[in-house]
């Protein structure tokens, strides 16, 4: 028996995905560029030791994973079992730093993270483009957790799916930025991504235009960080995000992830620009606000954002590294 511990962070878009190509491969309709994040991560531990006797045994933060995520871990391991030419069930063990499923990209880390701890567990020697693609198998937004700092995924053209993959931008590596998460609620989001994304593709009016909008906005974003111009690459980031949330919006029934803390952040984060602080919000498929700045600033604006009606606590992200074996026996 062989088993693994791999480690992910969590990734924020800055040019967001929202809707795919393909359901069952989860082929993205438009490339998507974000920021691996140095905290807000995933441990998991996998080994191929017959899980319970007859099925995966499969724990999330100390406790029996619930039916819905079982069954995600379950078929992602059958196509690590499929590959690897192993039938054995498994044993896995998940931690999150995060709530899940609370709108932090929880799944990002976690299929990045089962990906890379199950692909070693089963013996399979895969590159790091290799386990973009195997990861975003589990969850689009996992792809691009495989790599640190800043990440571009592709949305391929090919029905394999073989070239929707991510990779680094390593012209934004060692920029010394900061992500400021501001958390506005507690518990589960109303939707998952999933089912929205679908939504928002099948019934919004807007769908099609935000498709469209999103490879003006990873040119803008590439060209920003090639440039170090936060900026730029913040007012791209506002825009995106808002377009995403746009296109949800006018599904039908709409798709409305906001609370009246999320709007009390996004003005505190434009009061801050008028006193000159460069800071611009983010807000992925849930309440919560995500502020990017300058590393010299990240106090300022966290201390802006605690005193913010709603904000229920502030966290500081750096840049951090690529998933990756950190135990392998
Ligand atoms: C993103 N989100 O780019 C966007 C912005 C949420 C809002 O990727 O169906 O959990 O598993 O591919 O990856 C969340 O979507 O969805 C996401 P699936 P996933 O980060």
């Amino acid at each position: 028996m062989t088993s693994a511990t791999a480690v992910a962070g969590t990734n924020i878009a800055l040019v967001k995905y929202w809707g795919k190509r393909d359901q069952t491969l989860n082929l993205p309709a438009a490339g998507s560029l974000s920021l691996t994040l140095d905290r807000l991560g995933t441990r998991t531990r996998v080994a191929f030791d017959g899980g319970d006797g007859s099925a995966d045994r499969i724990a999330l933060d100390g406790a029996p994973a619930g039916q819905k995520f079982v069954s995600r871990a379950s078929a992602f391991l059958d196509r690590v079992r499929g590959r690897a030419a192993i039938s054995a069930c498994a044993t896995v063990e998940t931690f999150n730093s995060v709530p899940t499923a609370a709108g932090l990209a929880s799944s990002a880390s976690g299929f990045a993270a089962l990906a890379v701890a199950a692909a070693q567990a089963a013996g399979l020697d895969l590159s790091p483009v290799e386990l973009s693609e195997l990861a975003r198998l589990g969850s689009g937004s996992a792809a691009r957790s495989i790599f640190g700092g800043f990440v571009e995924m592709a949305p391929g053209s090919r029905a394999d799916g073989h070239d929707a993959v991510a990779h680094a931008l390593d012209s934004g590596a060692g920029w010394e930025v900061r992500l400021v998460v501001a958390i506005t609620a507690a518990g589960e989001k109303a939707i998952g991504s999933t089912a929205a994304m679908a939504r928002t593709a099948a019934t919004s009016p807007y769908y099609g235009a935000w498709v469209r909008s999103v490879e003006d906005d990873l040119s803008a974003a590439r060209t920003a960080i090639a440039a170090r111009d936060l900026n730029g690459l913040g007012t791209v980031a506002e825009r995106s995000a808002l377009r995403m949330h746009a296109s949800a919006m006018a599904a039908d029934p709409p798709i409305l992830y906001w609370n009246p803390a999320t709007l009390a952040a996004m003005a505190t984060v434009r009061a801050l620009r008028e006193r000159g602080v460069s800071a611009f919000f983010t807000i992925d498929a849930g309440p919560h606000v995500k502020v990017l700045c300058a590393a010299a600033e990240a106090d300022a604006v966290a201390a802006a954002l605690n005193g913010t009606a709603g904000v229920l606590r502030t966290l500081i992200a750096a840049p951090g590294p690529g998933a990756r074996v950190v135990e392998a026996a």
